[in-house]
């Protein structure tokens, strides 16, 4: 079995976020998220509207999505990988070559971002009144 891990806040679910999930599915046979917790937001000057447990709960109706376990620090990426047997790591292109240490343990793969959505972009146009859809 080929086990995929990526990593994220995913917080107001996006189609950005199912984008990098189906393609990080589609890579594999298992799909293991490492889901930020809300003090390891903080770290990363994040604050989501949705709680950890609340978007936990979210992830886990995904189809492409088969567990999720907290990320907590920025270092636990190598015992994530290890204690879970991971073939993949994936994440979105904005973290290119950020996690290239961990080609000593699995693949690493930085997928395109999707263009034009993000949960910064959503809460800039929700507070201007604008969507993504403009008549
Ligand atoms: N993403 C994407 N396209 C977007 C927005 C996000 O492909 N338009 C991807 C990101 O590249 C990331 C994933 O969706 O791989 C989750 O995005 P975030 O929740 O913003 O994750 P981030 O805060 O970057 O957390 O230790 C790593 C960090 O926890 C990564």
């Amino acid at each position: 079995m080929k086990k995929v891990i990526t990593y994220g806040t995913y917080d107001l679910l996006h189609v950005g976020h199912i984008n990098l999930l189906r393609r990080a599915k589609a890579m594999g046979d298992y799909l293991l998220v490492v889901l930020s917790s809300d003090e390891f937001n903080a770290l990363k000057h994040k604050t989501a509207y949705h709680s950890y447990e609340d978007r936990k709960t979210i992830l886990e109706a995904i189809k492409y999505v088969d567990e999720v376990i907290p990320e907590y620090t920025w270092e636990q990426k190598v015992k994530d990988v290890v204690d879970n047997n991971i073939d993949i790591f994936v994440m979105g292109h904005d973290w290119e070559g950020q996690f290239d240490f961990l080609k000593d343990y699995c693949e690493v793969v930085y997928l395109p971002r999707t263009e034009g959505i993000s949960t910064t972009k959503i809460k800039n146009d929700l507070n201007m009144g604008t969507s993504d859809h403009q008549e």
